[in-house]
């Protein structure tokens, strides 16, 4: 096998890492893996990858691109053109879109961190994270409740984008039984082909 141009930057459990290691998975990509954890992300070094500081950052050859969800969408683009992972009409593209900026939204003021100051005892208003939690999780289990994914009837790029923290929000004191529907769709990302779980994942049992 040649050596991959591809190195992923980030930590293992990191959700928007791990959105973008399961796309690499699922699209058979080889990548080399380089862990950066929080003091590395303040050095001169990786700001010159991400003046941000923050993971997860691809490289490929001479490109740098942080940001997950960019990520995502430039290694379907660039690898798997045809494939559904990314809608091609219009009203889908807008569809999809609309679950990007949930993920960059409300999956990360609520969940991801909810699971930050529970788990890794960031600082934060834990109880304002943990109710918007559920706040996006109703929506979602209202949303899944007529379809099988969230934005097409294939899986796409922002059930990935949206996978990791849901299915890690027991982390953060935000159980997950009292959306069924959303539970199944947990269920249904994690049986596709190539899946890999985020070290910890919960059980999805009663009380969590
Ligand atoms: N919009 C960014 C957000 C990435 C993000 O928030 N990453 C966190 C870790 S999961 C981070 O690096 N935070 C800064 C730090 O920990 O120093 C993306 O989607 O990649």
């Amino acid at each position: 096998m040649p050596h991959p141009t591809i190195t992923l930057h980030g930590t293992p459990t990191s959700g928007h890492t791990h959105r973008v290691e399961l796309l690499l998975e699922m699209l058979k990509l080889p990548y080399d893996y380089r862990t950066v954890p929080a003091e590395a992300r303040r050095s001169a070094d990786f700001l010159d990858l991400n003046p941000l500081g923050q993971i997860p950052v691809l490289t490929d050859g001479d490109l740098v691109l942080p940001d997950s969800n960019a990520i995502m969408l430039y290694l379907v683009r660039r690898y798997a053109p045809e494939s559904d992972w990314w809608p091609k009409t219009p009203e889908g593209e807008a569809r999809a879109l609309r679950w990007f900026s949930i993920a960059a939204g409300e999956l990360k003021n609520g969940p991801a961190t909810a699971r930050l100051i529970a788990r890794f005892n960031a600082p934060g208003d834990l109880a304002a994270a943990q109710a918007e939690a559920r706040r996006l999780f109703a929506f979602m289990d209202r949303h899944l409740a007529k379809r099988h994914f969230l934005a097409a009837n294939a899986p796409t790029l922002v059930d990935l984008a949206c996978y990791s923290y849901t299915a890690h929000a027991p982390e953060g004191g935000v159980p997950l039984t009292p959306y069924p529907s959303l539970c199944r769709w947990l269920d249904a990302l994690e049986g596709l082909p190539r899946f890999k779980p985020m070290p910890g994942l919960p059980k999805r049992t009663a009380g969590n």
